[in-house]
C-alpha cells in the first residue's frame, strides 16, 4: 500500500487565492493511474484553504462568532478544490471516492482522537481510490480545528502501515532551509543519524498548518515505524511516476537498518 500526500503548494498556486494548478493535478492523476499501486490520496488545501483560515484565525479554534463565516467559506472552498482533484482522477480512468474529513474525524487540541474508519476500509476493499483533503473539523477542546492532510497521512500510516508514503510539494525535497528564501542544499537522505538536525532546517512557512515544520513533525511517527517516506517535487512531470518505480528524485527518509 502506498499513501500519497499531494501538497497544496503543488496542486494550487499558493500565491494566487483560489487558483488550482491544473497541469500538476492532471499529471498527478495520470501518474497515479499509470502506477496502479496507489491506495490512498490525501491532498492539501493550498490557496483554497489557508488564506481564509488565516483571515478568520481558524487555527486558534473558536473564540468569536465572526469566525463562523470563515468556517463556512473555508469548508466550501476546500470542497471546490477537492472536486477539481476528483474530476481529474476520474478523467484519467481512476475510481476515486471522497472520504469526508469533516464528517469522519474528530480532534482534541488539534490532534485526531476519533476516526470513523469503515468507509475507508470498505472503499479500499472494493478497489476504489479513497481521497482525503485537509479541512476543518470539530474539536473537543477548541470547538473546531484545522486538520492538515499531513496529520491525516500520519494517522492513516499508523492505522494501515503502508509500504511507502510520498509527500509532494512544489520544491525538490527537504533542504537545509527554505529554498525560496535562502541559498540552501537539498538533503537526499534522512536517517536516524541526521533526522534531528534536519528538523532544525524545516521552517514554518506561515500557512495555517505549520508549513514544512508541521510536515516533519507528522513524518516522524511514520519514520519511527520504519516506513520509507519520500519527499518529492510534484510540480515536475514524471517525478511521481519515477518515485513510484523506486527511483526517488527528492529526499528519502528511512531508518537505515530496515530493508524496503
Ligand atoms: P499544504 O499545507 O497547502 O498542503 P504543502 O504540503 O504543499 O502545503 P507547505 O506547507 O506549503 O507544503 O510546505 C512546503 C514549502 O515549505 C515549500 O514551498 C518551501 O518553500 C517551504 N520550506 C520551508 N523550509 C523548508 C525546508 N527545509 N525544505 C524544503 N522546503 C521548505
Ligand atoms: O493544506 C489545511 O490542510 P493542509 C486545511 O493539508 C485548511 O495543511 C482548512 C487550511
Amino acid at each position: 500500500m502506498i499513501i500519497i500526500k499531494a501538497g497544496g503548494s503543488a496542486i494550487t498556486k499558493k500565491s494566487e487565492d483560489f487558483t488550482p494548478n491544473m497541469e500538476v493535478i492532471s499529471n498527478l492523476a495520470q501518474e497515479i493511474k499509470e502506477a496502479g499501486r496507489v491506495s490512498i490520496l490525501v491532498h492539501g488545501a493550498g490557496s483554497y484553504g489557508h488564506p481564509i483560515a488565516k483571515k478568520y484565525s481558524l487555527g486558534k479554534g473558536y473564540f468569536d462568532d465572526y469566525q463562523l463565516k470563515g468556517f463556512s467559506e473555508t469548508r466550501a472552498s476546500v470542497s471546490e478544490l477537492d472536486s477539481i482533484v476528483l474530476k481529474s482522477l476520474m478523467k484519467n480512468g481512476l475510481t476515486p471516492v471522497k472520504i469526508g474529513t469533516f464528517s469522519n474525524f474528530i480532534t482534541s487540541n488539534g490532534r485526531i482522537v476519533e476516526f470513523h474508519k469503515e468507509p475507508l476500509l470498505r472503499a479500499i476493499e472494493l478497489g476504489l481510490l479513497p481521497v482525503f483533503t485537509g479541512d476543518l473539523v470539530f474539536d473537543r477542546t477548541r470547538v473546531f480545528s484545522i486538520l492538515s492532510g499531513d496529520q491525516i497521512v500520519s494517522y492513516l500510516s499508523r492505522l494501515l502501515k503502508p509500504s511507502r508514503v510520498v509527500f509532494g510539494t512544489d520544491v525538490d525535497g527537504i533542504y537545509t532551509g527554505d529554498p525560496k528564501k535562502e541559498n540552501v542544499k537539498l538533503i537526499d537522505t534522512v536517517t536516524e543519524e541526521n533526522i534531528k538536525e534536519v528538523f532544525k532546517f524545516a521552517k514554518d512557512t506561515g500557512d495555517a498548518s505549520g508549513g514544512m515544520e508541521g510536515k516533519l513533525s507528522e513524518i516522524l511517527p511514520i519514520f519511527d515505524m520504519g516506513i520509507e517516506i519520500d519527499v518529492i517535487n510534484l510540480t515536475k512531470k514524471g517525478n511521481l511516476a519515477e518515485t513510484l518505480r523506486g527511483n526517488v528524485k527528492g529526499t528519502v527518509i528511512k531508518k537505515k537498518n530496515i530493508s524496503k
